[in-house]
């Protein structure tokens, strides 16, 4: 199913049918099928890979042919790259003697049980996967098998099956990594052998059945709200009311954290649940109402579905209109890639990063992410020495339910290095931060964030931190709404946290959010004609750097500030003359938020909030706004973030809109 166009010097190779299982990744395997093995070395300029509609299983990356100059993976009707078994019509049974007895009792008529198919399995030699350390700081390295039975991952059996539960007591809060780190101040600083924490639940009733399912792990926020980790549990002890974890927590457990149990058979009690029986290579599953004869996924590959080539006579290379989804790892990757295209693309049931790139003028555009593991997209680039900017782009584009496996630091979008662009995505749905940024002069524009930092705490939708170096971002023209908090919990819209400098916020639209933003206690930022409807606290610019900050940033050998201002060369071309204030943030009033300006803001039913050091820190122009009484204001809020997304708004001096993605016909792929 090759077909060539020598003519026009592009050489196409037809992916056509779903039973090309496999082959796809096989060219230059052994017992590669025939028809899918590209000639080589190729001459030509352009490779065309169609994918016909229909699903291509890989067992191993796409293998990209090499020699071209340009590659295209195209995508006809809804072609479909997946990670996974797929089972078309599942046998579900009722469980064996064995398994009955290890199950809750109320769950046994409706618990099925399914075998995987032993020949399809044998495909990835790494086989079935089990439950991975993970979580802030601890980047999911590849996501454990998951089941997906009508598009929709099954949850792997838990307990409580919705929140967290909660803890009474700390036996031990095992050892403290966080505390060996070289930037944790001296005092401060001790090391000792790993230790997993010791806790009594508050709630002690399950432990005899947590004692019983083997292979459990505990996925919580055990200290700080912006934390999370998943923990093999160690053991349980019903008769003392205690659980042990295997490994210790970053910053050691604490009385305010929360957990959950998951991965425990003794669990699996609601509909939706299951779990692994990873020795027979059984599903065991409680399944959502209706779902007994739905097709059933397995996400099998470790590996990433495509892998970006680079280096020297790389080809460039364009994915356009594909379907990936259901796998462990990531869908496309490389590194060192230049002018890699993604677009027209659908990513869903993704275990780890969907998309991640280094490199320079990379573009997503018109792509939709729903229910990734991690990150949706993760792009660097760019040289900060020279500022150089490297000119990415991720546009228009709707990302939903990102975060999915691991809670914190997983973004929809994190962006580092310099020049970048994220213009009119819509993100919504996530437990964390919607997009992180870090580095210089990225343009985030004409973005929809909203329904996000759901699960956390002393977090924003749009991040970024602990940089005095971060200077020329602007975030421009962004409607950010519905992220309710409090102020103990300070949940914010955009978050410029731990003295990050130099950053402009500027005509952005924030309805019904906490804090509006948090400014925190950065020099040089710019906050100007932005309104804010309905939030807790339109402001925070706070001085916490001659606060809770100063011990961080008093000794410059253990500064992370410290640090990475170093590392810029901020008294040589072009730093010099484009950002000369940092000449002399040790010099002139050290710490404090020298700089800042609050200007020309309009407040719509939300109080200014709090400017902590205004001899640094300029406010002026700020204007309230007349409120609508009771309901009207819902009214309000409502309408201005409808007509923010179809057309132009101006509420006081902030002018915006439309935010999200442009509203374009989907691409209709050649035939
Ligand atoms: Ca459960």
């Amino acid at each position: 199913m090759i077909a060539f166009r020598y003519g026009s010097r592009v050489h196409r190779i037809a992916l056509a049918t779903p039973v090309a299982l496999l082959a796809a990744c096989a060219w230059t395997g052994p017992g590669a099928p025939k028809p899918h093995t590209p000639p080589a070395p190729l001459t030509t300029d352009t490779v065309v890979i169609d994918l016909a509609p229909g699903t291509t299983t890989l067992a191993a990356p796409l293998a990209l042919p090499a020699g071209a100059r340009e590659i295209i993976v195209r995508g006809h009707g809804r072609a479909t790259l997946s990670g996974g078994i797929t089972i078309a019509a599942p046998n579900w049974r009722a469980p064996d003697e064995r398994l009955a007895a290890a199950l809750p009792a109320e769950s046994l008529a409706h618990v099925r049980v399914l075998e995987l198919p032993a020949a399809q399995l044998s495909r990835w030699p790494e086989g079935l996967a089990g439950p991975v350390h993970c979580g802030h700081t601890v980047p999911m390295p590849v996501a454990p098998t998951e089941v997906f039975v009508g598009g929709r991952a099954l949850t792997p059996a838990r307990w409580p099956n919705e929140g967290w539960a909660t803890i009474e007591r700390i036996v031990d809060p095992g050892s403290v990594p966080r505390n060996a780190e070289p930037d944790t101040p001296a005092a401060q600083r001790s090391t000792e052998p790993a230790r997993g924490g010791t806790f009594v639940p508050a709630d002690r009733s399950r432990l005899a059945r947590w004692q019983r399912s083997g292979d459990a792990w505990m996925q919580g926020y055990w200290n700080w709200d912006w934390s999370d980790e998943q923990l093999p549990v160690a053991s349980v002890d019903p008769a003392a009311g205690t659980v042990t974890l295997a490994m210790p927590h970053r910053y050691g457990l604490a009385q305010r954290g929360r957990f959950r149990i998951t991965n425990a058979l003794g669990e699996l009690d609601s509909p939706g649940e299951c779990w692994i029986d990873r020795g027979s290579a059984r599903v065991v599953a409680w399944l959502p109402p209706g779902d007994e004869r739905a097709p059933v996924t397995v996400s099998m590959l470790a590996e990433p579905m495509i892998r970006i080539p680079s280096g020297p006579g790389a080809p460039r290379v364009t994915v356009e209109g594909v379907t990936f989804e259901c796998t462990r790892g990531s869908a496309i990757v490389g590194t060192g890639v230049d002018g890699a295209t993604v677009r027209d693309c659908t990513f869903s049931n993704v275990g780890t990063r969907a998309i991640s790139l280094d490199g320079a003028r990379c573009s997503v555009t018109r792509c939709t992410f729903t229910d990734i593991g991690t990150t949706g997209v993760h792009l660097e680039g760019g040289d900060r020495a020279t500022l150089t900017p490297g000119h990415h782009r991720v546009e228009d584009s709707t990302f939903t339910r990102c975060g999915r496996l691991q809670r914190t630091y997983a973004p929809a979008i994190e962006i580092a290095g310099v020049g970048h662009a994220l213009i009119r995505n819509e993100i919504s749905d996530l437990p964390h931060i919607a997009v992180i940024y870090a580095g210089n002069e990225h343009l985030i524009e004409a973005n929809h964030v909203h329904h996000v930092v759901q699960e956390t705490g002393d977090a924003g939708a749009i991040c970024i931190g602990r940089d005095w170096t971060a200077h020329g971002n602007v975030l421009r023209g962004n409607l950010v709404h519905d992220i309710p908090g409090s102020d103990a919990r300070y949940q914010n819209a955009f978050y410029v946290d731990d003295m990050a400098s130099g950053i402009t916020l500027e005509d952005n639209l924030v309805v019904r959010c906490n804090w509006g933003m948090l400014i925190g206690g950065g020099r040089d930022n710019v906050v100007r004609r932005n309104a804010f409807v309905a939030c807790g606290k339109a402001i925070m610019y706070d001085a916490r750097g001659v606060g809770w900050m100063a011990p961080h940033i008093a000794d410059p050998a253990t500064s992370t500030l410290h640090r990475r201002l170093a590392e810029m060369p901020v008294d040589r071309e072009p730093w010099r003359s484009r950002y000369p204030s940092l000449q002399s943030y040790f010099t002139d009033r050290f710490g404090r938020p020298v700089g800042g300006v609050v200007e020309g803001n309009a407040l719509l039913a939300t109080p200014l909030g709090t400017i902590e050091d205004r001899a640094c820190v300029t406010e002026s122009g700020t204007v309230a706004l007349p409120a609508p009484a009771g309901e009207g204001l819902a009214a309000e809020c409502d309408r201005l973030i409808r007509a923010a997304c179809t057309g132009n708004v101006r509420i006081g001096n902030a002018r915006l809109g439309p935010v999200g993605p442009a509203r374009v016909p989907p691409l209709t792929p050649p035939g």
